[in-house]
């Protein structure tokens, strides 16, 4: 907001392309056919993200092509829209022979329960898209500045309550997405060269929102999908096994940059309780309050949780409340136990089973000692049942019979994944992002360099008899925040190449905050501190002490966290 005698300030460059791209089109088809380069404008760049799409480089290979005069090494990620996570047998099968065909031969499950395929080369990704349309998946707003896929546990069919609301995100998912017809025109109908004209965007208008936006939904006692670093967060309200609503949290997000204090990871606020029927409004509220009040001339000050702060809770409660037409009632106290899957075998209200596979930080792939990716397409090819990923970039799969079950036991023994949830309490409470080599933004690596980490804590755990312990680490190669790593009792956030920030003091459950308590650490550094932590931690703690909530009271977080 800019007072009377200001001067407004200027839009982003991001607003003007937005704008201008007649509802998403730009010049992306005239991108697509223009062979002399790999990669697509740098405009057209911004607007493919609302279409699932991301140009990115092989950073490995930069200096060699560098070098040799050659331009980056060019390809695509594509991240496909899943809410709640869920997707037939069939669909999972799509993804695995597309990643075969045209990506890199990996999926990814991502920590908001999409796909992502990376290493699509630009002349594959009208077919691509196409097979995913036969298939009934898409990739519409799966980024972008836009409500990106709404969260919920993978598990619906663990109760009647639960299969409800899972029918209400599901809902609120598809009240809030665009409604404009680029993406069908430009990757699915007839080539175009210029794509066809732009229609109404009755919710986001031409601009669409400042920032990206994400919603998800949590039944207590498990905060799966850690619902405070939401945009909004709906928490399931239950009595005597009924629904009654829903505590309503805004403001959440955790992207910061290092060295800049204006910004910063935040919980999101509990503002109040809705009912199950006032959920769409609510959400329209919500996202329309943003639309109209978010900072679109700073993208670093343009989430949610800038508006608030800036504005106040209460103005914009008030706010939400004059645009969805009703008040929000009192919020009601709510307890999270847990994060983590329930990994393993359990039967689902249905009486069907439910499977859960711990994957290491959501890569599905074949090595030459581990033949996951294999294992997993001939469970898919069994025939039974639906697969279901969740926030945690774990795999499940649903709905099985009992023989299902036999079959599946036998493919994982065949190809040595008996084991695999045998893991300790901290490598099944682990997360990492993609970083190097996909990741534009990445200043250090975090997916290859985690399974290393966990190999040394794991010694030290096992030592001191703490290998069974539920304790959450999470590692990301910057500081935006992908694997939600301020909201892990260990954080380890990238800041250079080979050096990171080592975060403590969160709140298991994913109700506090952790703090930095150390700048441009090595792993050996970082992997010395938080061993001699464990080994007090298994000396001093208290009865059922978490491991955060024993740095927070042992003094090895800087200032006290905020509960
Ligand atoms: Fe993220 C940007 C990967 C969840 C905060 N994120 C990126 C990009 C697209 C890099 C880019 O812009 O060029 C990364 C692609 C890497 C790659 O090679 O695949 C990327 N983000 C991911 C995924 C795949 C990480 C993962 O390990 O699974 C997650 C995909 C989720 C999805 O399916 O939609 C992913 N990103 C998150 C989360 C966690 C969440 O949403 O629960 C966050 C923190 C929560 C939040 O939004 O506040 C997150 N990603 C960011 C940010 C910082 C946003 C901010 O407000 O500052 C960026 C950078 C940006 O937007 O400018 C970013
Ligand atoms: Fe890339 Fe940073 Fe996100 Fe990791 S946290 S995927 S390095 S943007």
């Amino acid at each position: 907001m800019t007072s009377e005698s200001e001067a407004p300030k200027k839009l982003t460059s991001n607003e003007a392309i937005k704008e201008n791209s007649r509802n998403l089109r730009g010049t992306i088809a005239e991108s697509l056919r223009d062979t002399s380069t790999g990669g697509i404008s740098a405009d057209d760049g911004q607007l493919t993200k609302f279409h699932g799409l991301y140009l990115q480089d092989d950073r490995d290979l930069r200096k060699e092509r560098r070098l040799q005069k050659l331009e980056k090494a060019f390809s695509f990620m594509i991240r496909v829209r899943l809410p709640g996570g869920r997707c037939t047998l069939a669909q999972y099968l799509t993804m695995d022979e597309l990643s075969r065909e045209v990506g890199n031969d990996t999926i990814r499950l991502t920590t908001r329960q999409p796909f992502q395929l990376h290493g699509i080369l630009k002349g594959n990704l009208r077919p691509m898209i196409q097979r995913m349309d036969k298939a009934l998946m898409d990739s519409i707003g799966a980024c972008g500045d836009i409500n990106r896929n709404v969260m919920f546990t993978p598990n619906p069919e663990k109760s009647g309550l639960h299969t409800e609301i899972y029918e209400l995100s599901k809902k609120v998912s598809e009240h809030l997405l665009p409604t404009g017809k680029a993406y069908h025109e430009i990757w699915i109908g007839d080539e175009k060269v210029a794509g066809g004209e732009a229609e109404e965007e009755p919710l986001y208008g031409k601009t669409y929102l400042p920032r990206k936006f994400k919603i998800g939904f949590a039944v207590p006692p498990s905060n799966d999908v850690d619902v405070y670093s939401q945009d909004l967060g709906f928490v399931a309200i239950v009595e005597e096994g009924r629904l009654l609503g829903f505590n309503v949290s805004v403001g959440g997000g955790l992207g910061m940059s290092h060295g800049r204090a204006e910004t910063y990871p935040r919980l999101a606020d509990t503002i109040g309780f809705c009912t199950a029927d006032q959920i769409n409004q609510l959400a329209e509220a919500v996202v329309t309050a943003q639309r109209d009040y978010g900072d679109r001339t700073n993208r670093r000050h343009a989430r949610l949780k800038y508006t608030i702060d800036d504005r106040g809770i209460e103005w914009f409660k008030n706010e939400v409340e004059t645009r969805a037409g009703f008040k929000l009632a009192e919020a009601h106290t709510v307890k999270f136990t847990t994060i983590e899957d329930d990994y393993g075998w359990r039967r689902s209200s249905d009486g069907k089973w439910f499977f859960t596979l711990f994957i290491q930080s959501g890569r599905i792939a074949d090595t030459a000692d581990r033949k996951l990716k294999t294992a997993l397409r001939e469970i898919a090819q069994l025939g039974e049942g639906n697969i279901r990923l969740s926030p945690s970039q774990n795999l499940s799969v649903a709905g099985l019979s009992d023989e299902a079950k036999v079959s599946i036991e036998a493919i994982l023994e065949k190809y040595g994944l008996g084991e695999a949830n045998k893991q300790t309490g901290l490598r099944l409470n682990s997360l990492a992002c993609p970083a190097l080599p996909t990741c534009g933004l990445a200043l250090a690596e975090s997916e290859r360099e985690i399974p290393d980490i966990l190999d040394q804590l794991e010694k030290v755990l096992k030592e001191v008899g703490l290998e069974n312990d539920a304790i959450s680490i999470r590692m990301t190669g910057c500081p935006n925040g992908c694997a939600r790593p301020y909201l892990a009792e260990i954080g380890i956030v990238g800041r250079a190449p080979g050096k990171y920030s080592l975060f403590l003091g969160a709140k298991y459950n994913g109700t506090r905050l952790n703090r930095e308590v150390a700048t441009g650490v090595t792993t050996v550094e970082m992997i010395e501190q938080v061993s001699g932590l464990f080994r007090e931690y298994a000396a001093d703690r208290q009865e059922g002490e978490e491991f955060g909530d024993f740095c927070v009271r042992n003094g090895h977080v800087p200032e006290p966290a905020k509960a």
